[in-house]
């Protein structure tokens, strides 16, 4: 019986040691749970809209790059058609686990302009992940990351 006791205080020391140790530690991964686009230009660089009267609001996808230019996500099967600047923000849930935590990410804005049509890009963003202040994990946060008129809010978790 006694002994029982004993095993049960070092499992239970041994247990709060484990939960203190992941809660401080660093992250190492980061998944991206959602992607938003809260604002884009009303026209393009010419001036003009962006698509063909009479829905003249671009049909909106993103995609997500590495700095080499290898697609790390894109919702390109999923876009967001006729967004005029006052409907947005539109947003995707995804579950993107990020290559890594230090290197530069491109993010970017299409107008879907169907098959066989180049698509219309809309703009870019070089931007790199912003690491949580608070060590506790898993750690959720959003990071802005916006250029001119362009913007977009990720919803990230961090983890071990
Ligand atoms: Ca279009």
């Amino acid at each position: 019986m006694k002994n029982t006791l004993q095993l049960w205080i070092i499992i239970f020391a041994l247990g709060l040691t484990y939960c203190k140790k992941s809660e401080s530690t660093v992250p190492t991964t980061v998944t991206v749970t959602r992607i938003e686009i809260n604002s884009h230009a009303a026209l393009d660089t010419l001036g003009k809209i962006w698509d063909d009267t009479p829905d003249p609001g671009p049909d909106l996808f993103y995609m997500l790059r590495e700095e080499s230019g290898n697609v790390i996500a894109s919702e390109k099967k999923l876009p967001f058609r006729d967004i005029t600047t006052t409907q947005l923000p539109v947003g995707w849930n995804e579950n993107i686990l990020m290559p890594g935590l230090t290197q530069h990410y491109n993010i970017e804005c299409f107008d879907d302009d169907g098959i066989g049509t180049p698509e219309g890009y809309m703009g870019g963003i070089r931007f790199k992940l912003k690491p949580p202040t608070d060590q506790k994990l898993p750690y959720t946060n959003t990071q802005v990351v916006e250029y001119g008129s362009l913007k977009f809010t990720l919803h990230l978790t961090w983890n071990k």
